[in-house]
């Protein structure tokens, strides 16, 4: 009798331990994706514009929200045709994921706020930038 509830306690502090486990830890997956668009012909106000270029690059998904204290493991596939970057400034995270490639970015979230993801090679109306949110 004695030995089953030390065994039934045991099982209920493992399970416990691990739901802490996982809930302190969290993944996510990235891709940077290339949209490299032309518009053959457009007329606003009576001007016509022919071949309108527009080359964006994206992190997909833009936004990012963890809690306070997470241990974080952002994994970036680079599907763009050129090498992209990936920084947050507030966390010293600087990397460069060449075209076709994926990084794993790990770091624990210890800092409250809003900040800015942005690739660090390219001007930020091409290569749009996104945001880490963490919540106290
Ligand atoms: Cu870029």
């Amino acid at each position: 009798m004695k030995i089953t509830k030390i065994v039934i306690i045991s099982s209920v502090l493992g399970l416990l331990l691990s739901g802490i486990a996982q809930a302190a830890e969290q993944n996510f997956k990235v891709v940077i994706n290339a949209y490299d668009t032309t518009i053959p012909e457009l007329k606003v106000e009576g001007v016509t514009v022919n071949n309108i270029r527009a080359f964006n690059v994206l992190n997909e998904p833009e936004t990012l929200a963890v809690k306070k204290g997470t241990a974080v493991k952002i994994t970036v596939e680079n599907k763009s045709p050129i090498s992209e970057g990936f920084a947050i400034d507030e966390y010293e995270i600087k990397e460069i994921i060449k075209a076709g490639e994926t990084k794993v970015i790990s770091f624990v979230a210890d800092k409250a706020g809003a900040f800015t993801i942005w690739c660090q090679l390219h001007p930020k109306n091409i290569h749009l930038p996104g945001s880490l949110n963490v919540i106290e």
